[in-house]
């Protein structure tokens, strides 16, 4: 049997867990489950990790006033922790700080010797996407240039480097790639005129950079983030040598399949295959690129607060097997998709409520009614129920549990359809026995099958559904074909039980986040009084809206009170004030000043305006970007710390900045707020 070696990206600690990053992990996972039902645990290697180094990371944690590895760690338990409430099954958990991972980077570097040359770089780079940025990857602001993905200003970097000759890898890329190791096609013909349009060679270290791995002979380098990161998927087998010599668990790595997100192809269908055939490697099997998850249209990241959804509030709620069912199943593996929440309460009430759960719920209550509890085996033959078990499992072996989902719910469908049909009912009133028991063994089939074919997605429902069948002994194998062995059926029991619609309006609000940040803080007692959630909501109304535009905020930590109402004013008086919204293009730190944060704002004028806002302990330059904000326009302008600032941002709290207030919809910049 060949193995399966499944990886997701490695996440980067500059978040936590969200959906975004739940959704690839979640795949992976069901994968991993459906080979191992299929062809034996110790056939499959499912790896997710944690992507540690870098600029990006080094600048948090200093901002957070932690060593970097004491941040690491503090993000890396909740990562794990998290993936396990989840039920996500992982064989290894990298960390690229770990030292099995530093021996194989520099193992790496070592093979990769003979393309390395020492060179000058002078260019730009984002240190929010860790990459050198060309003209095209920028925006101009003024006379700066902002990243077109974070639209924060890119730095100039001027230093000696290592650089790569990747340029030297184009005519054997293109040849890989008449393999079809890349889908969907759409993102193979992406990377395939990406290459035929010309590769550069790239700079692989850097000087100024701490937080990061040696140079192997030269301590006064760091190695590149992304050749660090890549080489995880070679260190859990052992690393680049182990498996250029075929030891270890090398044996893995011809059946390694990369699940990406799309703003990760490149680095993974060109730079990573072009250094792995200068290590003398041979390329992945396969890289499977998904879209994104989106809230409202809008990416779901962390650097979006409004588009936060938590898996684990919403497993806390519901179990953790309805938003798997919900994720596998309502997006297309390769495709963008929009999350709602009533959408999964839909899918959850019909798919899992009303087909499955009643499928199940009514077979065994007719068995235990009109047989008894042990119902016999039977084994007759069912061609359409065939041909649907073959789809679903041909669709789980090509990567589409969308599709899997979908053929196992025709399934559980018929059956329903067919109790419908053949009313069981009647027939014990007609004493049609033998008709009686094998409609209720087809069905009792049908759900056995079915249990086995969603586990990867559902594996605790899975199991609870074998276990009312009788049948646990089922789980975790592969039945050799269609027809009910026999079993000794429980008390049914709801396996997904009702949620009432007030219900649902009441999680709904619950969940749905208040404008805070998204708290991605080391320290619990910092996260919690920085709380999303109705806490935060309820300081917004009581305490008056803070003004912070000056350096004065103090640090303290203490929770806020409510100010001393304010005298009443009239709508006149109110009128003066010009309050509208503004879309914050870009953000930098003001020097020597930890508080402040100089904003460029989009004001629906012609010209962006400046404002010096004393944000900066609640949000870094990356998580402001891209938000609407409240502007008050009209307020004179002021010096601070050598910027004019042109009005204000409002935000909430009194000492500490709780988190910003904003428009709640996607409406222009400029748009007057009264
Ligand atoms: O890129 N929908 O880490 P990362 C779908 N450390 N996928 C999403 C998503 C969303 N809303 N948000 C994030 C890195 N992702 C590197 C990887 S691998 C050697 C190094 C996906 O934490 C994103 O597309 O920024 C990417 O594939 C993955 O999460 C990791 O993103």
């Amino acid at each position: 049997m060949s193995r399966f070696y499944i990886t997701t990206p490695i996440y980067s600690v500059n978040a936590l867990p969200h959906l975004g990053t739940f959704y690839p992990t979640v795949v992976a996972d069901a994968l991993a489950r459906y080979q191992r039902a299929r062809h034996g645990r110790e056939n499959v290697l499912f790896v997710t990790g944690l992507d540690e180094h870098g600029q990006k990371i080094e600048r948090i944690a200093r901002d957070r006033g932690v060593d970097p590895q004491t941040y690491c760690d503090e993000i890396a338990a909740r990562f794990e922790d998290t993936w396990r409430q989840i039920g996500i099954a992982n064989d290894d958990f990298i960390r690229t700080t770990q030292p099995r991972h530093r021996l194989a980077v520099a193992e790496m570097w070592r093979r990769l010797q003979k393309d390395i040359y020492e060179s000058e770089y002078d260019g730009m780079y984002c240190v929010g996407c860790e990459e050198a940025k060309t003209e095209d990857d920028v925006v101009a602001d003024g006379d700066r240039k902002l990243c077109r993905i974070h639209l924060t200003p890119v730095e100039r970097v001027k230093e000696k480097n290592y650089f790569f000759r990747f340029s030297a890898y184009a005519d054997k890329l293109l040849a890989w790639y008449d393999t079809n190791p890349v889908r969907p096609e759409s993102r193979l013909n992406e990377v395939r005129s990406f290459v035929r349009g010309g590769l550069r060679d790239v700079s692989i270290s850097r000087r100024a950079v701490k937080w990061g791995l040696p140079v192997p002979g030269d301590p006064t380098q760091t190695i590149y983030v992304w050749i660090d990161a890549l080489t995880n998927y070679l260190t859990v087998l052992g690393g680049p040598d182990a498996v250029a010599a075929g030891q270890g668990k090398a044996a893995f790595w011809a059946g390694a399949h990369h699940l990406i997100g799309k703003d990760i192809l490149r680095f993974h269908a060109v730079y990573w295959p072009a250094m792995l055939m200068s290590a003398g490697i041979v390329p992945p099997r396969q890289i499977s690129c998904h879209g994104y998850l989106t809230v409202k249209g809008q990416k779901i990241s962390k650097s979006m607060p409004a588009t936060r959804v938590d898996p684990l509030a919403i497993a806390s709620e519901m179990g953790v097997d309805p938003l798997r069912y919900f994720v596998l199943r309502e997006y297309t593996f390769g495709g963008d998709g929009d999350f709602t929440y009533e959408a999964l309460f839909q899918r959850y009430q019909s798919d899992l409520g009303n087909d499955l759960g009643n499928l199940l719920n009514r077979t065994l209550s007719m068995v235990r009614k009109y047989v008894g509890d042990s119902l016999p085996a039977s084994p007759a033959a069912n061609p359409a129920a065939q041909e649907l078990l073959a789809a679903a499992q041909s669709a789980w072996e090509s990567f589409d549990p969308s599709g899997a989902l979908e053929a196992t719910w025709r399934l559980i469908r018929a059956h329903n359809q067919k109790i419908d049909e053949a009313k069981p009912w009647v027939l014990h009133k007609n004493g049609e026995t033998q008709r009686l028991t094998e409609v209720l063994a087809g069905c009792c089939e049908a759900l056995r099958w079915a249990a086995l074919l969603v586990a990867p997605a559902v594996p605790s429902a899975a199991r609870e559904i074998l276990r009312q069948l009788g049948r646990l002994e089922d789980e975790g194998s592969w039945p050799a074909d269609w027809g009910w062995p026999g079993g000794t059926v429980a008390e049914p029991t709801p396996v997904f039980p009702r949620i009432d619609p007030d219900r649902q309006a009441a999680l709904i609000a619950q969940w749905v986040p208040a404008e805070a940040p998204a708290a991605v803080s080391p320290a619990p007692a910092a996260a919690a009084s920085r709380a999303s959630g109705p806490a935060a909501a309820r300081t917004a109304t009581t305490a008056a809206a803070s003004t912070l535009p000056a350096a004065n905020v103090p640090a303290a930590s203490a929770p806020p009170v409510a100010a001393a109402p304010p005298a009443d004013v009239s709508i006149d008086d109110f009128a003066k004030i010009d309050l509208r919204a503004a879309k914050v293009l870009a953000a930098e730190r003001v020097a020597k000043a930890d508080k402040l944060l100089k904003l460029t704002l989009d004001v629906g004028a012609a010209e962006p305006r400046t404002v010096v806002s004393g944000i900066a302990p609640a949000y870094t330059p990356e998580t402001i970007v891209g938000r609407t904000v409240i502007y008050f326009a009209n307020l004179a302008p002021r010096k601070i710390r050598g910027v004019v600032s042109q009005g204000m941002i409002l935000a909430a709290g009194d000492d500490e900045v709780l988190g910003l207030s904003a428009v709640d919809q996607e409406v222009a910049p400029g748009t007057k707020i009264r």
